[in-house]
């Protein structure tokens, strides 16, 4: 497949070496779990590639892209600029590597803050992105189970483990993550 191998050589040559490999984990967990749960697997693979390629461009830089490109959608956007590498990412690929495919896009613009709507090429990236192999934090292990078991319950957890853990470190909720959060609580019931 021509779109991974041109999304490896990107991800590598821009990203430093440990973003590179959570890349690489990625992409290797989301096509594990697209298999496991009936979604296209070279799509996942290559969403996971291409997640954070916008990621270490300077925040500012960020900031301007963004304004030029339209992809400032919320006030709190310029507040956190850190959760716009997503969005970037997607335009980037869209605009100058003719990516046409629209979930492949969606799932990497969204794969910070989620959507409501997600569809499952999405939650899977949401949710491999937070649980990759080389992800380490107490209740990780729950998380991939949960995950492994089933795609809707399991990226509730994870949106839900991501509000907690902002919650407990004082940082803002972003508008887009607690949308996400009650429109899954909601298609869970
Ligand atoms: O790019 P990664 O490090 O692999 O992970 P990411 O894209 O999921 O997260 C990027 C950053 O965005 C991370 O520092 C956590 C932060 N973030 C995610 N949701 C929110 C948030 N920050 C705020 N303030 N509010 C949110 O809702
Ligand atoms: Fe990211
Ligand atoms: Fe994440
Ligand atoms: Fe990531």
């Amino acid at each position: 497949e021509l779109l991974v191998e041109e999304v490896t050589i990107l991800a590598k040559h821009m990203l430093t070496e440990s973003r590179f490999k959570h890349t690489l984990g990625v992409a290797e967990y989301a096509e594990m779990l697209a298999k496991r749960h009936g979604v296209d697997p070279v799509k996942a693979r290559c969403a996971g590639l291409a997640h954070d390629l916008a990621k270490e461009l300077p925040v500012k830089e960020q900031i301007t892209l963004a304004r030029y490109w339209n992809l400032l959608t919320y006030p709190e956007d310029e507040q956190y600029p850190y959760v716009l590498h997503g969005r970037l990412s997607a335009y980037w690929l869209e605009r100058y590597f003719k990516v046409d495919d629209k979930d492949l896009l969606a799932a990497i613009a969204s794969h910070t803050l989620g959507r409501p709507g997600m569809s499952r090429l999405e939650m899977l990236i949401y949710s491999a992105d937070l649980t990759e192999p080389g992800r380490k934090f107490p209740d990780v292990d729950k998380l991939r189970q949960s995950l492994y078991d089933d795609l809707d319950r399991g990226t509730f957890d994870c949106v839900e483990g991501t509000l907690l853990y902002l919650k407990r470190s004082n940082h803002p909720i972003h508008t887009l993550t607690q949308l996400t959060y009650e429109d899954l609580k909601r298609r869970l019931t």
